[in-house]
């Protein structure tokens, strides 16, 4: 019986051990599937920033404001064509600052990020600058391609506008795997996740 009494004392510990272990494991990442087939990056917040004296011309490119943004808005997708319009009702049509930020789950793969803007620009993957083109210049059409492990990653987009027209637009591509030593594989089909 005492025998009998400790086998059943000792499996309903073990059952609360392996439930406590298994409950006490981390989340696993749900909001973004980890299949490259169909993951998609989630919504990008956005902060914009008027620049002094808009309406004059700037002669050198401006550096990120350090105070809080004059406005935010959350987008889809970074794909603005603004034409000669403002952003936000609360921005100048002309000489402002623009930084989306996303921070996504993606799998392990080659990933090619395609900018377009006007006018200047600024990827950042994981902090690091990828696209720079932080100048004056009509609509162009920038790539970089990037190799990510699996897990979590950053993307800042930074951005401004000095008169005319402006646009903004990224597009982020999964187009091939890499092997362990590096040596990128391009993938016929390619997956478009923003
Ligand atoms: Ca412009």
């Amino acid at each position: 019986m005492g025998k009998r009494l400790l086998a059943a004392a000792t499996l309903l510990i073990s059952l609360m051990f392996v439930y406590g272990m298994s409950s006490s494991n981390p989340p696993s990442p749900t909001t973004y599937a980890l299949d490259s087939s169909s993951q998609t990056i989630g919504p990008w917040s956005a902060k914009f920033w008027n620049l002094p004296n808009p309406s004059k011309k700037l002669s050198s490119p401006p550096v990120m404001p350090e105070r809080p943004a004059d406005a935010e808005a959350q987008y889809k997708n970074v794909d603005l064509n603004l034409g000669v319009e403002s952003p936000h009702p609360d921005i100048n049509r002309n000489r402002f600052v623009a930084k989306f930020t996303n921070s996504t789950f993606l799998s392990k793969g080659v990933y090619t990020f395609s900018a377009k803007s006007d006018d200047g620009i600024r990827v950042y993957v994981n902090g690091e600058v990828v696209i720079n083109k932080w100048h004056e210049h009509a609509n162009i059409e920038n790539a970089a391609t990037v190799q990510l492990p699996e897990g979590p990653h950053f993307i800042a987009v930074e951005y401004y506008e000095n008169g005319g027209t402006a646009l903004l637009a990224l597009s982020i591509e999964k187009t091939g795997n890499f092997d362990d030593n590096d040596n990128d594989q391009n993938s016929k089909n390619t997956t478009k996740i923003a």
